[in-house]
């Protein structure tokens, strides 16, 4: 299958590098908007324009379906990117949402995410359709650390303690008995390690871009009518390309090869 991944930036990559492991026949056109991001800071209106924008770039370079690799871009605006394309949508947020109701034994979930995630409240009414209670934490020194690449550095431990601790308690005060952390930005999946060295010990700790390549899979990576051995992948970016290659390849686990300029214009 040919799949185009779309992302605000190129945190969207941590989620292009798990449908590598999970669909590695498949051929993957990755565009980032880096041109306008931050999304977070923007109202839905511009974000659904913007994206759906996008989207239908990736459905004219051929993608027969779209993972929407980016949680705010998924919270705020699934609806609208489903509406002006005509292939298969997937957003990050309702398979992380399942993934924690299966995860979870005590039915309560920690959430943390950017502040534009949180203030959508996207993750807590995909839990809530689950029969979860769900809190949900704004993290948002946290992309920035992860960007400067301090992915195993004090400070960023440091951040980590203060933000759990914060958040242990407000669920103390909610009365949530919770048993899982579901890891709602596309950045935090390289401070995964930190994060459950921090988590009160027999927490899961549930990634949205790994839950999001297994229900890809289920959805349409079982075809196997254009299986080859290697995956194609093709990173398109809408500003700072060298930026996109230097820091791409952490997240995506491996060179991006050389990232293509593309001006989408509106
Ligand atoms: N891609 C965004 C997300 O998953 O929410 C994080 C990047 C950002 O906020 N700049």
């Amino acid at each position: 299958p040919h799949i185009g991944v779309f992302d605000s930036g190129f945190g969207g990559l941590t989620v292009l590098s798990a449908l590598l492991k999970h669909i590695p026949h498949a051929c993957y056109t990755f565009l980032g908007d880096t041109a306008r991001l931050p999304y977070g800071s923007k109202s839905r209106r511009t974000i659904a324009h913007y994206a759906s924008e996008a989207a239908q770039y990736l459905v004219k370079q051929g993608a027969e379906y779209l993972v929407i690799a980016c949680n705010t871009a998924s919270a705020l605006a699934l609806d609208a990117i489903q509406d002006a394309v005509p292939v298969p949508v997937l957003g990050v947020v309702e398979p992380g949402a399942i993934a924690a109701h299966a995860a979870s034994k005590t039915g309560d979930v920690l959430v943390i995410a950017t502040a534009a995630t949180v203030q959508s409240h996207a993750y807590a009414s995909a839990c809530h359709a689950q029969g979860l209670r769900a809190l949900e934490k704004a993290c948002p020194l946290l992309v920035p650390l992860v960007e400067e690449g301090w992915t195993d550095h004090p400070v960023t431990r440091q951040v980590i303690d203060v933000y759990l601790s914060e958040l242990r308690a407000e669920a103390k005060a909610a009365g949530l008995n919770y048993d899982t952390l579901v890891l709602g930005c596309t950045h935090y999946p390289l401070i995964r390690k930190l994060l459950e060295q921090a988590v009160t010990p027999g927490v899961r700790v549930i990634d949205s871009a790994e839950a999001t390549a297994e229900a890809a899979m289920k959805l349409f990576g079982q075809s196997d009518a254009d299986k080859s051995d290697t995956a194609q992948v093709r990173c398109f970016a809408t500003d700072s390309v060298e930026k996109f290659e230097r820091l791409g390849s952490r997240f995506l686990g491996r060179p991006t090869g050389k990232v293509e300029l593309v001006d989408l214009g509106g």
